[in-house]
């Protein structure tokens, strides 16, 4: 077991999932795949193993009624879906919420994206007022936004952070850790890598390393 959450954007065969799964806390299952092998080829590929958490990241930012249908298509598979925040309350995430909580299943909110354009310091405070009336269980912050990650520790002490941006995105395994993070999200830097088990395992051991220096400020596992 480790930190890392698997970004699984693309099919990989069962085995090499399997072996994977063995030193993963999670998965993330995103769209790409989903359009590929559809709903019933992502519930055969899942079966190959034990999951910490399954996530599905199925990009919802609509009004409440069209995220509950997208939500209710994958259910019985999910532990975890990820939200957009800016999408607001009324609507949209008081709806998206309710029909979560009555079906067990956790909802994590984008606090701030990854990607270079992302303006966090524009965007961060109006995120947190809508995740602080929504209280998810958790929150996304990109792990090329340290700092971000650090005011939402911050802000949310109680919330499980998850951190997509190791690797392909430039931030190090353990970056997001030692900022705050619970977990560290990582896709393409394992499963287009020629051998992904080994790609994870040294990924894993830079990760160790990393917060064994950092690990006054490293946050507690769920
Ligand atoms: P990769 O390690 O291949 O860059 O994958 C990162 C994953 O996290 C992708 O599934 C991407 O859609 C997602 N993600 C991200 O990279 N940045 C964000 O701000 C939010 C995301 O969901």
């Amino acid at each position: 077991m480790s930190r890392f959450i698997l970004a699984l954007d693309r099919a990989i065969d069962s085995d090499t999932l399997k072996e994977l799964s063995r030193h993963l806390h999670g998965v993330k299952i995103g769209i790409p795949l989903i359009l590929d092998i559809g709903v019933d080829g992502v519930e055969d590929l899942l079966s190959c193993c034990r999951w910490g958490e399954v996530i599905f990241d199925l990009k919802l930012a609509d009004v409440s009624s069209t995220m509950v249908a997208t939500v209710s298509r994958i259910r019985d598979m999910a532990d975890s879906v990820i939200a957009h925040a800016f999408i607001g309350v009324a609507g949209a995430l008081d709806g998206l919420k309710l029909y979560l909580d009555d079906h067990g299943i956790n909802l994590y909110l984008v606090a701030a994206m990854s990607n270079p354009g992302w303006n966090a310091d524009l965007y961060y405070g109006l995120l947190r007022e809508i995740i602080s009336h929504i209280d998810p269980y958790g929150l996304v912050v990109g792990a090329t936004y340290p700092r971000y990650i650090g005011l939402a520790r911050r802000d949310f002490p109680d919330k499980v952070i998850i951190s997509p941006g190791i690797g392909v995105q430039g931030a190090n395994p353990g970056d997001a850790v030692c900022s705050g993070a619970t977990y560290e999200i990582v896709g393409r830097s394992i499963y287009q890598s020629r051998d992904p088990v080994e790609s994870l395992k040294s990924m894993i051991d830079q990760q160790n390393r990393k917060i064994r220096n950092c690990s006054s400020g490293v946050s507690d596992l769920s």
